[in-house]
C-alpha cells in the first residue's frame, strides 16, 4: 500500500524501482511420435486443438513423423496443460496413443 513516504512534494506516487513484475513462463507443448497414430488424425488435432491451418498442421505432423518430435505451439502453462490434455483425451477417445509433453521454453 502506498503511504506518505511514498510521494513526493506534490503528493504524487513514486513507485517502488526494486517492484519487479515477472512474465509468466512459456511452454512449448511438444508432440511425439509413434507408429500407430494415423497421419490424418495427427493434423485434424493440430487444427482443432491448437488453431493450425491445414498446410501448418500437415508440416508439423511431417516433422514429427520425421524428426520424433514437433512444437504444437508456445502457452501459458495452464493453457498449454490444456491444449496438451485435451488433445490426449481426444486421442484416448480414439484408441490411438499420441503423445504429448509440456516443455518450459
Ligand atoms: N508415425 C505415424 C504414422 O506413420 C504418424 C504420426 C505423426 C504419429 C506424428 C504421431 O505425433 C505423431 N502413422
Amino acid at each position: 500500500m502506498a503511504n506518505e513516504d511514498d510521494k513526493n512534494g506534490n503528493g504524487q506516487l513514486i513507485l517502488d524501482s526494486r517492484t519487479k513484475t515477472k512474465k509468466p513462463s512459456m511452454y512449448k507443448v511438444i508432440m511425439l511420435n509413434d507408429d500407430y497414430t494415423p497421419m490424418e488424425f495427427v493434423v485434424h488435432v493440430l487444427q482443432k486443438f491448437f488453431g493450425r491451418s491445414a498446410d501448418e498442421a500437415t508440416q508439423i505432423m511431417l516433422n514429427v513423423h520425421q524428426r520424433g518430435v514437433g512444437v504444437c505451439g508456445v502457452y501459458s502453462f495452464e493453457i498449454a496443460e490444456s491444449k496438451a490434455q485435451k488433445t490426449i483425451d481426444y486421442a484416448r477417445k480414439n484408441d490411438h496413443p499420441l503423445q504429448l509433453q509440456l516443455e518450459k521454453e
